[in-house]
């Protein structure tokens, strides 16, 4: 008698690491073109070993605070969040100020993939293929002047949309800021996508920050307004609490959380026992990030 078999897996199951391999396909395609070249070289040799995190992990273990603090409220309540027809201040010392619409943003910047090593400063760590552009594109489309040194973002600011709103964890909106040389670095990216998808809203929908070399919180989401100014802008976590959080933040093993180590990190998706492993200084990207720290005391500047 034939055995009976069921499939207990649907497309849902398989979608999201079909879509990652033909992107693969793709960007091995591109190459020639020299899209996928324009990673620096150690960066690109390593993205190709690591071995992303699922979908299922990276959209359902998330730190969006305007939705909530637990990890599932995001992937619970951000689909309130409204990313239709939405539209991004570019202001301060550039030479083409105004509010642009994402759409026609995306329309003029060249999207890649970038699977990047991504590190909490709550000591856990997941790798995400994402999909975005370089930042330095659209700050040069903006025309940054001479004189400007950190661009300043934030997050949008709709309580109507966005429960956790209502509780004062934070200093609403949600702030971040980098100085203009980080900003300008091959390696930040404004990500759009993860494994060739639109970026869920619980990551960050439409377009979000991301620095791989810095703690994830640095990583600002839902960005609705980009500044170039002449000074360190505040940033959310330095002003909830500036013992705990510099305005650097970057991935640095040696320099203790004041309550926890972070000398490891906790892979997450290793299971219920989780496997640690050691994190690497500026999170594995120190070959290409190093220098713009050169004579700073990391200890100090943290
Ligand atoms: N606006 C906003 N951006 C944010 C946060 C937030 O609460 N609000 N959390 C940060 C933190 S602490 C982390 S670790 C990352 C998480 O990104 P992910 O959910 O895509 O993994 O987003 C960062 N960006
Ligand atoms: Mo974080």
């Amino acid at each position: 008698m034939a055995q009976r078999w069921t499939n207990d897996l649907t497309w849902n199951d398989v979608t999201p690491e079909a879509a990652y391999l033909n992107r693969r396909q793709l960007m091995a395609g591109v190459a020639g073109l020299g899209l996928a070249a324009a990673l620096p070289g150690a960066a690109r040799a390593e993205a190709d070993a690591l071995e992303p995190n699922t979908w299922e992990e990276i959209t359902q273990y998330n730190n969006y605070y305007e939705f909530g603090t637990r990890k599932e409220d995001p992937a619970r309540y951000a689909d309130s969040l409204i990313t239709e027809d939405w539209e991004v201040v570019i202001d301060g010392m550039v030479d083409n100020p105004g509010t642009y619409k994402f759409d026609d943003i995306l329309a003029k910047m060249t999207v890649e993939e970038r699977i990047y090593r991504f590190r909490c400063v709550e000591a856990w760590s997941m790798v995400i293929p994402w999909n975005g552009f370089e930042l330095a594109d659209l700050l040069e489309m903006a025309g940054v002047q001479d004189g400007a040194t950190h661009v300043a973002f934030q997050t949008a600011n709709r309580p109507d949309q966005m429960p956790g709103l209502a509780y004062p964890v934070l200093d609403w909106p949600y702030v971040e800021g980098l100085r203009l040389d980080e900003a300008m670095h091959p390696l930040t990216i404004m990500a759009t996508g993860i494994y060739g998808k639109p970026i869920p809203n619980q990551n960050g929908a439409p377009m979000r920050l991301v620095v791989p070399w810095k703690y994830g919180f640095k990583s600002i989401k839902s960005i609705v307004r980009i500044s170039l100014v002449d000074k360190e802008p505040p940033t959310s976590w330095n002003k909830a609490n500036g013992r705990e959080y510099g305005f650097y933040s970057n991935v640095n093993p040696n320099v203790d959380h004041p309550r926890w180590s972070q000398a490891t990190e906790r892979v997450i998706g290793s299971g219920l026992f989780a496997k640690r492993k050691p994190t690497l200084m500026f999170n594995g990207y120190e070959e290409e990030v190093a220098s713009l720290y050169e004579g700073m005391d990391l200890s100090k500047s943290y």
